[in-house]
């Protein structure tokens, strides 16, 4: 199969499991929007799917819903030129995720980290669609033929399940149906850490609010987490190799290197020998000064639900016009008869 068989095109999702954090927006938004001005086509989904593998009082579900796709367009995402929907509303996600369910493996799907850690020791009272979770997002990857999947470092182990999947696929039907995808993981934040404990990672469904930062805290509350995140008694160093053994340290140098669009290396060269109590501020002056646009355009734009209602329908209809045929192909390849199934 050569790649050049598959149109350029970026496929990823955001669960709406809870507000938006510093970490979705570091690790994946805004490199979706970076990816939008590239010469691709972007897809990118609300996977409200995925959020329900773990308990949504439905309520919530709805409003953070809304909210992300707010995220979305506030953070830079253009609905006309992006296809922006929320996943619940094309159901060949669902269709394509049975199939691959055939595809992929127990002992594949029991390997995922992703899953040991969200089941915890209590394996046996998680549930199904939480074990199944990699093959629904592989569905929502390769129902759109997408070849480069933009996605913070956690995601890492997904994607080559996704790659496995689509190989398999191809491999047992006898076909070159599938591409293999490109993972996307770029930048300085690739992974930022809860504010609390530099070893886990800064998580929406975290219980200490105080972990992370949401995209709809205001200026005193981003301030005032930054302040009270976890560090150590040193100076910042001036090399990177000086942050080796300092998690928290690294955490918060990444995270100003991934606002400032720096590297780490940069922002040692400007910030290094500075005590946490200088360098908190700078950190959190320029948090507050690249997110407060975004926040307050998210609320303007959730004071119109029926808007956002319409375009995340409007983002439906284009989304399906390219998974349906993809998935009826499928069907065909499988061995499904039907109308529209062929011989
Ligand atoms: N801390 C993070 N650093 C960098 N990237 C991150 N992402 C999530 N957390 C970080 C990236 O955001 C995208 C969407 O993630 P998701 O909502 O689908 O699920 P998740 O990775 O499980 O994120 P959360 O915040 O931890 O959600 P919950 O608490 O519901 O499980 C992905 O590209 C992810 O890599």
């Amino acid at each position: 199969m050569t790649d050049s068989q598959f149109t350029p095109r970026v496929f990823s999702g955001i669960q709406p499991s809870g507000g938006l954090t510093l970490g979705n927006y570091l690790g994946a938004m805004k490199r979706f929007v970076d990816m939008q001005s590239a010469d691709f086509e972007t897809i990118y989904c609300m996977v409200d799917l995925h959020a329900i593998t773990t308990w949504q009082n439905p309520a919530d579900l709805r409003h953070n819903t809304r909210e992300l796709c707010a995220g979305f367009i506030a953070a830079g995402i253009d609905p006309e030129q992006s296809v922006l929907f929320n996943q619940s509303q094309v159901p060949e996600h669902a269709q394509l995720a049975w199939i691959f369910n055939c595809v992929a493996r127990m002992g594949w799907m029991q390997r995922m980290t992703q899953w040991k850690d969200k089941a915890g020791k209590n394996q046996q009272n998680a549930s199904l669609g939480l074990f199944a979770y990699p093959a629904l997002m592989a569905a929502d990857i390769l129902t759109y033929h997408a070849t480069h999947v933009p996605v913070g470092d956690d995601q890492k182990q997904h994607l080559e399940l996704t790659r496995d999947i689509a190989i398999k696929f191809n491999h047992d039907f006898g076909v070159d149906f599938f591409p293999v995808i490109e993972p996307v993981i770029e930048g300085a934040a690739t992974r930022v850490m809860s504010l609390r404990d530099g070893s886990k990672k800064m998580s929406k469904s975290d219980p200490s609010d105080m972990s992370r930062i949401n995209m709809t805290d205001d200026a005193d509350t981003i301030a005032k987490k930054i302040r009270k995140a976890k560090t150590d008694p040193d100076a910042l160093p001036s090399e990177i190799d000086g942050l080796d053994d300092r998690p928290e340290a690294r955490n918060l140098v990444n995270v100003y290197a991934a606002l400032c669009e720096q590297t780490p290396q940069q922002v040692l060269a400007e910030v290094g020998g500075k005590q946490f109590g200088e360098f908190k501020p700078m950190l959190a002056e320029l948090a507050v000064t690249k997110l407060a646009p975004i926040s307050s355009e998210m609320a303007r734009l959730m004071n119109d639900q029926a808007e956002i209602d319409r375009i995340l329908a409007r983002g439906a209809d284009r989304a399906r016009a390219i998974a349906a045929p993809i998935v009826q192909q499928t069907y065909e390849i499988v061995g499904m008869v039907g109308a529209k199934n062929g011989a």
